[in-house]
């Protein structure tokens, strides 16, 4: 079987085992796991969980896994001492997957094993029995686990207002929790990260990354720090390459052990020293790939190998979007340290999809696996003015663990709306082979939403009208609102049937529209994930009402009452005005804009609707 059909096989059978997966309240199921593990299976009956039980550890028990593991029985109610049920945690145990990060757990009434492959693989243990446990029981179930690709997470590097370090922690104890393990810091606009790389931090602002970098170790997340020195480095000179590494020491001295030095976005047609035309010669992609393979040569051997601890060295390219091989490529293929970590964006920077050939042949190009810098749900670029991007992750092809170290996504300025984009990305980056954008959406949907079913739903339909993912270009990679477009589609059709109660049918989803605001604001729905949205919310409200007033007056025409349709077709345009004119606050980089929702199937059905009444 060659390797593709065995991947494909593979997610076959983990989506067999998935099928029987229903709602955790059916006896005999199970839940669904997220990110989709390797291997799963009900092999128990459930086990009621005892309002004590006994905490087996061992002397290579993960401190951050135990405490999680305490936390989760506490929320449940449960006291972790020396009586009833027998949870294992720890590195000993049968069936341990030899992958890094792999964890064996199994649930029976002899009680729960987990056992990892290290500390990430115990603390993943325990972040999959968290999903297990339903009401009073535990699911009776044996796990095999690991993941496909050994980095997965989030690159803070969007221009436009950086996060806040209440959106940080947050986004890391989200990534924990999808058993991603990093979080590049790489925010365009930080001042100590580009603009002003020399500086050392003040004494406020290291408290803060040590405070994140803190929170990172405890959720198993290596907190990558991100210099990028291209916009004004002098690569030949000592004193730079000197401010680098103290720049790394600073934060090195606070816990990070993960250091990138990006070079995208800056130009690499110019020198910004004239030591470096003597040193590299004249301006120009090959001299560029020289004196970058230099620093990041010397920074591997000066730095990264003599801590301890620190992992390998990753770079952003200044070529990072493309396939073709070049001078400059040429370079880094041939001179760069083959510990180097290499990120591509996947092709025209917001990539429509990502395919294994453009992975192997991109690999080619650098000599390596890549890590891919995936651009998406990133809302800074001209393209995606007015928007929030609450669609699935989707159009990454299986197989591309092959050809990766890893994904990271590059989120939004609003951390809580990006976590329904980077969920998808790390159920991906863990089991590419068997991952479905229908399973993880849903599932990244209803985790915002605290598991209450009627957020749920709001939230999906909400979500159904800030769809649109746009690229560069004018074609956007996956449509807006394609639930909305489709109801409106076969609403037409009936209603130029002559079938007048698809107006009915569409009215209901109408109302749905109008009260998912409120219904997400009164639900249990994520409190950041309701501020982010605020301004999309208060629009959606007001097209929804819109819409319904609209087929009103198309109900009260068609019985004839044209005064009543004419009355109710001026109170909806009124409530499209005021839809139009709802902003956005100035939280992005394209500054305040009209909030966009359901644009081009909203307003454009509203419209054949007007003609109609
Ligand atoms: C930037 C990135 C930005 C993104 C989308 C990379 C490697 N760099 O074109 O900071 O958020 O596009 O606008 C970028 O993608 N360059």
């Amino acid at each position: 079987m060659t390797r593709r059909r065995a991947l494909f096989a593979a997610a076959v059978t983990v989506a067999a085992t998935l099928t029987t997966a229903g709602p955790a309240a059916a006896s005999g199921t199970l839940p669904t796991v997220s990110p989709t593990p390797q291997q799963i299976g009900r092999t128990s009956a459930d086990v009621p969980l005892p309002s004590s039980v006994t905490l087996v550890t061992d002397a290579g028990t993960d401190p951050a896994a135990k405490d999680l593991l305490t936390s989760v029985l506490r929320e449940h109610g449960v006291t972790p001492g020396r009586h009833g049920l027998t949870i294992r945690l720890g590195s000993a145990g049968k069936d341990v997957p030899e992958q890094a990060e792999g964890y064996a757990l199994s649930v029976s009434r002899a009680g729960i094993t987990i056992a990892g492959r290290d500390g990430a693989g115990q603390y993943y243990g325990v972040q999959t029995l968290r999903q297990l446990i339903a009401g009073r029981v535990v699911r009776g179930a044996t796990v095999r686990d690991w993941p496909n690709m050994p980095l997965r997470g989030s690159i803070e590097g969007f221009y436009g207002p950086p996060w806040t370090t209440a959106d940080r922690l947050r986004q890391i104890a989200f990534l924990g929790e999808v058993k991603a393990n990093t979080y590049i810091y790489s925010a365009k606009d930080d001042t100590y990260l580009r603009a002003r790389w020399r500086d050392p931090y003040p004494a406020e602002e290291l408290a803060t990354l040590g405070q994140l970098a803190r929170s990172a170790a405890a959720h198993h997340v290596e907190f990558t720090y991100a210099l990028s020195p291209g916009v004004s480095i002098c690569f030949s000179s000592a004193a730079d390459v000197a401010a680098v590494e103290a720049k790394f020491q600073s934060v090195y001295d606070l816990g990070v052990r993960s250091f990138s030095l990006p070079f995208d976005d800056i130009s690499y047609t110019k020198w910004n020293c004239d030591a470096d035309q003597a040193a590299f010669g004249a301006p120009g992609q090959a001299a560029a790939g020289q004196a970058q393979v230099s620093l990041l040569n010397t920074i591997t051997e000066k730095f990264a190998k003599t801590h301890d601890g620190v992992r390998p060295l990753q770079t952003v390219p200044t070529e990072y979007s493309d396939l073709k091989d070049s001078p400059y490529k040429t370079e880094l293929r041939t001179h760069l340290d083959p510990s180097v970590v290499v990120q591509w964006t996947g092709t025209d920077v917001v990539p429509p999809s990502v395919t294994t050939d453009e992975a192997a042949q991109v690999s080619t190009v650098y000599g390596r696996k890549v890590f891919l810098w995936d651009n998406y749900p990133v809302n800074d670029y001209g393209q995606s003015a007015g928007r929030l991007l609450l669609a699935p992750y989707a159009q990454r092809e299986a197989g591309l663990s092959r050809y990766l170290d890893g994904i990271v996504s590059n989120p939004m300025n609003q951390e809580a709306a990006s976590e329904v984009a980077e969920f998808g990305a790390a159920d991906f980056a863990w089991n590419d082979a068997g991952y479905s954008p229908q399973r993880s959406w849903p599932q990244a949907l209803a985790r915002l939403a605290g598991d209450d079913p009627r957020a749920t739903a709001a939230l999906t339909v909400f979500a159904d009208l800030e769809h649109l993912a746009p690229t560069f270009g004018p074609t956007p990679w996956q449509p807006q609102a394609p639930v909305l477009a489709a109801k409106a589609a076969n609403f037409w059709q009936r209603w130029h049937a002559g079938d007048h109660r698809a107006l009915y049918d569409l009215r209901a989803y109408a109302v749905r529209i109008r009260d998912a605001a409120d219904v997400i604001r009164d639900g249990r729905v994520q409190s950041a994930f309701v501020t982010d949205a605020g301004p999309w919310l208060d629009a959606t409200a007001l097209w929804g009402a819109a819409l319904v007033t609209r087929l009103d007056a198309l109900a009260a025409a068609s019985h004839g009452d044209q005064a009543k349709a004419d009355r109710l077709t001026s109170a909806a345009d009124t409530l499209v005005t005021r839809a139009t004119a709802v902003k956005t606050g100035n939280t992005n980089r394209w500054g305040i804009h009209q909030a966009l929702v359901g644009d081009g199937v909203l307003d454009t059905l509203l419209g054949q609707l007007r003609e109609q009444a």
